[in-house]
């Protein structure tokens, strides 16, 4: 039974594994068609399994950082009811197919996502671009921030951790508008590994420094992937900060429709997932941290990790579905 914490009362805890099947069907659904550089089709197939499975909880859920507004996304759009519409109301983050084109490419790191969160929990962010800085556990409070320079962060990094600049390496999305971030960061001497797509893996990937060899996350991604990275990172632990990029009247005026007052506002981890929050990602596409989805001859095997802010407990679940006549 949900419990009182404070102000807010906090999630079920059964919750943690049920919101895997929600992102194993939606991984295995955009799984079988990696690589076929058709990536609106795998997205689509993701949003239609990720939507089946979540109705099926016994929640009384929101999607709030959904697949866009109603008229440009039939389903799983901002707004929408998902649960069987009884149970607990919760507000929900998610991304089916997180990184399409990685997926199209069969490239690493694609992933399906989703965040369930106590209501008003999390950060209502219009789909606008956000500048985004995070870095993994074990670090001083305040070790990175956005209103430092790109060469500061990494120096502190390497200062924090105790090794050579030469030694850190920084995740950052390979776009011209990061041309001079990258530019800055290899003057460092640090190393940095480019990624097309997927930035809530890029930022996950912090969090494990010896596995995936990313030290930092920085630059510009989709606000929607800040929050569902932030919620992800709370439950992990780290630091991360987010700023929307709000650089038209248009887009200010849309923020405040949602609830934005201050366009500029640097936004902690924790402003961005207050409150409890349940995290998982399966592996679409094989990655650093998760396996991809694999068709053996007898069954389905998925990789994903699960993990509730609460507790700080993190799950890896590697499934073998043998009943697969439920994947369609
Ligand atoms: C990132 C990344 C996504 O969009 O947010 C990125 O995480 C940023 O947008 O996987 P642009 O592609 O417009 O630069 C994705 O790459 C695609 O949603
Ligand atoms: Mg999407
Ligand atoms: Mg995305």
């Amino acid at each position: 039974m949900a419990t009182k914490s404070g102000a807010q009362s906090s999630l079920d805890r059964i919750l943690t594994l049920e919101i895997v099947r929600v992102t194993e069907r939606a991984a295995v659904a955009a799984a079988r068609l990696r690589g076929r550089g058709d990536e609106k089709e795998a997205d689509q197939v993701a949003v239609d399994a990720m939507r089946q499975e979540l109705n099926k909880l016994p929640i009384q859920g929101r999607v709030v950082i959904g697949e866009g507004e109603r008229d440009e996304a039939p389903m799983l759009y901002i707004g929408e009811e998902v649960g069987i519409g009884k149970g607990p109301k919760v507000d929900i983050a998610l991304d089916p197919l997180e990184g399409t084109t990685i997926c199209a490419k069969n490239l690493p790191n694609s992933l399906a996502v989703i965040a369930v969160a106590e209501k008003s929990s999390l950060l209502y962010a219009p789909d606008v671009y956000m500048e985004k800085i995070a870095i993994g556990p074990g670090f001083p409070d305040g070790t990175v921030s956005l209103d430092a320079s790109p060469s500061e962060n990494i120096n502190a990094v390497a200062k924090a951790k105790g090794v050579r600049i030469g030694d850190v390496t920084a995740c950052i999305l390979d776009r011209p508008r990061h041309a001079r971030m990258i530019e800055e960061v290899r003057s460092t001497g640090a190393a940095i590994r480019l990624i097309g797509d997927g930035d809530v893996a890029g930022v996950i990937h912090t969090t494990d420094p010896d596995e995936t060899g990313i030290d930092i996350y920085m630059g510009i991604g989709g606000a929607p992937e800040g929050v569902l990275a932030a919620a992800a990172l709370r439950c992990i632990g780290g630091q991360m900060e987010g700023r929307l990029q709000l650089n038209t009247d248009e887009k200010i005026a849309r923020a405040r429709t949602m609830g934005i007052e201050d366009p500029t506002k640097v936004y902690s981890m924790e402003e961005m997932a207050s409150g409890d929050v349940v995290f998982a990602a399966t592996g679409v596409t094989d990655g650093n941290m998760l396996g991809g989805v694999r068709f053996t001859r007898d069954a389905i095997v998925t990789h994903t990790i699960v993990m509730r802010s609460s507790s700080r407990t993190v799950r890896e679940i590697k499934a073998r579905h043998q009943d697969l006549g439920k994947f369609g």
